[in-house]
């Protein structure tokens, strides 16, 4: 890959990523809102917000895959995460489609965070956001499928789930993704020589995982890690509240919830 891009670079993922792709790839054009503090040598960087297409355009100039990690990682209003997250990522496919270039999105498990923990789910089961934040990941996944039919833009979207050096809590036994699992995840999708538009669950391989089949065939991905062997330390490790521990999303799902009693467990596809 001759050319690489990764938008929210100053991020946690960000940095985690540069760490791995600096010295790794002809060019690596970094991009942040604020500058990280650790800038490798050898990378360009670009200041930029996301909202701003023309600055989104020119960042992207000759790149071959953008890595597009950057966004509002959590709740916000609903203007905030219009700016950020729906227009950025609109940006950031407007840029693919004139460069000719892949994308690898990170989604979130928040696209889904309204499924409760019982179920068990597939890529083919509908979204249900658990916010302005989930919604915009389930937009940037369908923005991908719409630039892959109309303008044949490659893409993976990753739906992240707790992307963490190690799990911190009970629902993490089931939502960890171990950072040496995103990172050869990634990897695959740049090096498939046909990337398609694939929406992947970003999930370690855990005993107690609530995702399965997605659109991974093709890619060689090592043996995944499994969130187990933490488990006696972390199993009772559960929150206080009764909405979050019901759905997967977790405190998002539980964030700013009026409803009195909860809603009957959305329907499965099958
Ligand atoms: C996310 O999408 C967030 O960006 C991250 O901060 C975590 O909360 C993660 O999901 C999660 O659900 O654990």
């Amino acid at each position: 890959m001759s050319g690489l891009l990764l938008t929210g670079a100053a991020g946690f993922l960000g940095r985690h990523l540069t760490a791995h792709f600096a010295g790794k790839t002809g060019r690596l054009v970094l991009s942040d809102l604020v500058v990280p503090d650790d800038l490798p040598d050898g990378v360009e960087w670009r200041q930029a917000d996301l909202g701003d297409r023309e600055a989104v355009l020119a960042m992207a100039q000759g790149v071959e895959a953008i890595l597009h990690f950057g966004a509002l990682s959590t709740e916000h209003s609903f203007e905030e995460i219009l700016h950020a997250n729906l227009r950025g990522t609109y940006h950031v496919f407007e840029a693919a489609r004139e460069q000719r270039a892949r994308v690898i999105f990170a989604s979130s498990n928040h696209a889904i965070g309204y499924y409760e923990r019982s179920q068990r789910l597939d890529v083919l089961d509908p979204p249900a956001p658990d916010g302005f934040y989930g919604l915009s990941k389930a937009y940037g996944e369908l923005l991908a499928r719409t630039y892959w039919m109309k303008h044949g833009v490659e893409s993976a979207c990753i739906r992240i789930g707790s992307a963490l050096p190690a799990p911190r809590d009970a629902r993490n036994l089931s939502s960890w993704f171990a950072l040496p699992d995103l990172v050869a995840m990634i990897e695959a999708c740049l090096r498939v020589p046909s990337l398609g538009c694939r929406l992947l669950w970003g999930v370690s391989d855990n005993r107690r995982g609530w995702w399965q089949g997605d659109d991974r065939e093709g890619l060689s991905l090592p043996a995944f890690d499994d969130a187990e062997r933490f488990a006696h330390e972390l199993e009772k490790k559960v929150t206080d509240s009764p909405i979050s521990e019901r759905y997967q999303g977790g405190s998002f799902a539980s964030d700013g919830y009026s409803r009195n009693e909860p809603a009957p467990p959305l329907p499965l596809k099958g």
